[in-house]
């Protein structure tokens, strides 16, 4: 019998509604579902490839043991007995701050990791919280909570009404948009062509995303904030910010240097391209700026998020159709989130501080590594890879393989769990029920989609919620849990999640979204502000001292030297872990260093060739290809990748010095010649 099922593709921020054939308990075809309210039929190469790791050979179905001998499976019962125990072992002998925990990218696609996840996290009650976060998006979490009050109020880019579409560091015709879930991006850039609107890219390299511009402009790495100052600076003047924001003569003064002039030997970017580029965006009927990793994961990561919030602040583009709003989703998120905080604590050994109960991951090594009151013996990692995601990743394989004890919840193994001591394999996207939580919250329309699993889990498969479940209520045995804890371990996310809809803005309920398999369109986003801010007296300071401080850091910038390292994706690609996928890995290799035609001849390489690209912390051998997409003075490399890693070479010692964000696009680097591989016969 041949049916077809309605799925949500969990593999990136796009949340793309599929329409998938089901044929004898199998996956066999793999479309977009063009009913959906936000992906309208879109989908990407990798959702394909879902039915592929549902049946990966890798994968695991059953908990395994590391021994002498190889990993070893196990029953589910005699593994959790065993993680819960030694968990609270090491808690009971050092202290809570010993248990590290590490939260990959993935957490935040599962409903259970997200409902049973920080259940079970809460009650282990550690300082050493980390995640994927400190290597992403921190700087948009810090800048949010500082100027709205909330680290979850992310004004979403307005794409389908804009005039002005500026993006800084972002590629989404490749990434399909991050913190803004917009499935089929060329559509939507197609349709901002149509209306007559203008599509800015400032990048290091010619990405997909600035083939298709109006404008793209060549900056050098980590210098963005310079440029964005100047912006600032330009458009002050003739400010047209909303009436529920402090402190613009304060602004004024603070970026009274930050002339167009200073910033061009600093960016690489032309004085009057610059103030152009601030006319073009102030006289714009709407615009929005909107800047991602490319100005999170570097140096000014906090300065640049901020910068970009300025922008569509003062010139009247927060909160306003065509500019950047924040959405209204059916199970209202910031409600379930902490608004976040700062520097409660720090972390023990270098005393960067914490945000929103977590530290920087680019101390989770030293963490491990230095003896002392406080030291991470046991870390649990749920659907991550640090070891390929995180800076100086050799470290960091040395300090895991030096715990006392670490277990991962992981579908398969990987370069990171191959420390652990037991591994917990959950049921993967197919097999289980799906909302968007936390995506929902970012989408560029309101929207409630929820699917059922498509495929039945295997009787003796646990879902992660299950996991995070059967681990907590162990482990409350030893630790008394605060009240309620237990209660909600025991609900299912469906009851859960059906309570938060029918209490949601749009009084939605599990049955209504079930009987939608397509999803709800619940409408273009809306102004809310200043009704929704979260800080007192509903304003907005516009200049919270940690980032004044932060523009001194930029003041003192001097124009980057040498060669800069930045990253690259690709859509076939997705992190660490799609990599061994055959569907998607077939044809030319894509993991290889782009280099401009210059810089391979300054540094007397050919196209081809296998280079060694060293920085401060280590090095790897990669090929290199001549391009001339990457500016000169800038080469890129993927990360994610085992053979390579570009996190070999970022360097945990150097952060974002507001937000602790790990600094992985703009690294220095020397690229040099690999000494002939000796071959031993002929
Ligand atoms: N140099 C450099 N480094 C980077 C980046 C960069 O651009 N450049 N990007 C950064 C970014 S944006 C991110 S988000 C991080 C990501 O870094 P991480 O979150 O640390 O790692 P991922 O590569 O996403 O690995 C995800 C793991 O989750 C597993 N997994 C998949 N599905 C599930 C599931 O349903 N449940 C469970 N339990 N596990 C699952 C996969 O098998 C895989 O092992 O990397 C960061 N690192
Ligand atoms: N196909 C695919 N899609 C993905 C992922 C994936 O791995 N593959 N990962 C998902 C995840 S976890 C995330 S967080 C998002 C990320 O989403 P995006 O941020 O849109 O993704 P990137 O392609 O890394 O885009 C970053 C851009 O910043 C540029 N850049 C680097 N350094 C600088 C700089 O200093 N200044 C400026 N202005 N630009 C710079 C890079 O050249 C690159 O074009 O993508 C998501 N979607
Ligand atoms: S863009 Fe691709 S990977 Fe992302 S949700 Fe859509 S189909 Fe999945
Ligand atoms: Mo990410």
């Amino acid at each position: 019998m041949t049916e077809t099922r309605f799925a949500t593709c969990n593999l990136c921020e796009a949340c793309c509604g599929l329409a998938l054939t089901v044929e004898g308990g199998r996956v066999t075809g793999v479309q977009g579902d063009p009913d959906h309210p936000l992906s309208r039929g879109h989908l990407c190469p990798k959702a394909v490839a879902l039915p592929d790791m549902h049946e990966d050979g890798k994968r695991l179905r059953t908990p395994v043991r590391r021994t002498a001998d190889g990993w070893e499976p196990m029953g589910w019962d005699e593994a959790l007995d065993l993680v819960a125990t030694r968990l609270a072992d090491v808690r009971e002998r050092h202290g809570k701050d010993a248990v590290g925990v590490y939260l990959g990218n993935p957490t935040v696609h599962s409903l259970g990791a997200m409902t049973h996840g920080t259940a079970f996290f809460g009650m282990l009650r550690t300082r050493n919280r980390f995640s994927a976060t400190s290597v992403d998006q921190l700087p948009h979490q810090f800048v949010a909570q500082r100027l709205y009050g909330h680290q979850l109020m992310l004004p979403i880019p307005d794409i389908d009404r804009t005039d002005h579409f500026l993006v800084i560091g972002g590629n989404p015709m490749v990434s399909n948009g991050s913190l803004m879930t917009v499935p089929d991006f060329a559509r939507r850039r197609k349709a901002l062509a149509d209306r007559g609107g203008r599509l800015v890219v400032l990048d290091p390299r010619r990405t997909e995303t600035a083939k298709t511009a109006d404008e793209h402009h060549f900056i050098r790495p980590g210098t963005d904030a310079a440029l964005l100052l100047a912006m600032v600076h330009l458009i002050l003047p003739t400010a047209t910010p909303p009436p529920y924001v402090d402190g613009l003569d304060e602004l004024a003064a603070l970026v009274a240097p930050c002339t167009p002039e200073w910033a061009a030997p600093i960016t690489g970017v032309d004085a009057r391209v610059i103030t152009r580029l601030a006319e073009d965006f102030a006289s714009a009927k709407t615009a929005v700026a909107y800047g991602r990793t490319g100005v999170s994961m570097q140096r000014h990561g906090a300065v640049c998020q901020w910068a970009v919030q300025l922008l569509n602040i003062i010139t009247g583009n927060l909160d306003r159709p065509g500019g950047a709003l924040v959405p209204r989703p059916a199970v209202d998120v910031l409600k379930l989130v902490s608004p976040g905080h700062f520097d409660a604590w720090r972390s023990r050994v270098r005393g960067l501080p914490e945000f929103a109960g977590e530290l920087p991951v680019a101390v989770l090594a030293e963490e491990i590594e230095t003896p002392g009151e406080g030291r991470i013996r046991a870390l649990v990692v749920n659907a991550g890879n640090p070891v390929l995601s995180t800076p100086d990743g050799r470290r960091m394989a040395k300090a895991l393989a030096s715990l006392d004890f670490m277990v991962a919840i992981d579908v398969k193994l990987n370069e990171t769990n191959e420390h652990a001591d037991v591994v917990l394999p959950p049921t993967t996207a197919l097999e289980r029920d799906h909302y968007d939580l936390v995506f929902s919250a970012f989408a560029v329309r309101d929207a409630a989609w929820f699917n059922g699993p498509v495929l039945p889990k295997h009787p003796d498969a646990r879902h992660d919620w299950e996991i995070f479940r059967d681990l907590g209520l162990r482990y409350a045995k030893r630790f008394k849990p605060k009240p309620f804890t237990t209660l909600r371990l025991r609900l299912n996310p469906r009851t859960l999640l059906d309570v938060l809809l029918r209490t949601g803005p749009h009084r939605l309920s599990l049955r209504k979204l079930r009987r939608n398999p397509h999803g709800i369109d619940l409408g273009a986003l809306k102004p809310s502000f200043p009704g929704r801010l979260r800080t007192t007296g509903k304003r907005v300071d516009l200049v919270p001292d940690v980032l004044a401080a932060g523009v001194e850091a930029v003041a003192a910038m001097a124009p980057p030297e040498g060669l800069l390292l930045i990253g690259r994706r690709h859509l076939r690609a997705n992190n660490s872990w799609m990599n061994d996928v055959r569907r998607l890995t077939k044809g030319r290799a894509r993991h290889h260093l782009l280099m401009h035609p210059d810089d391979l001849a300054r540094h007397g390489l050919r196209d081809g060739d296998d280079v060694v690209v060293a920085s401060a912390v280590g090095e790897v051998t990669v090929p290199v290809t001549a391009s001339d997409e990457v500016m000169a003075g800038v080469v890129s490399l993927p990360h994610g990748y085992p053979a390579a890693s570009a996190n070999d070479l970022t360097d945990p010692a150097v952060v974002d010095a507001v937000s602790g964000n790990a600094v992985l696009n703009g690294v220095p680097v020397r690229v040099g010649p690999a000494p002939r591989a000796v071959t031993s016969s002929g």
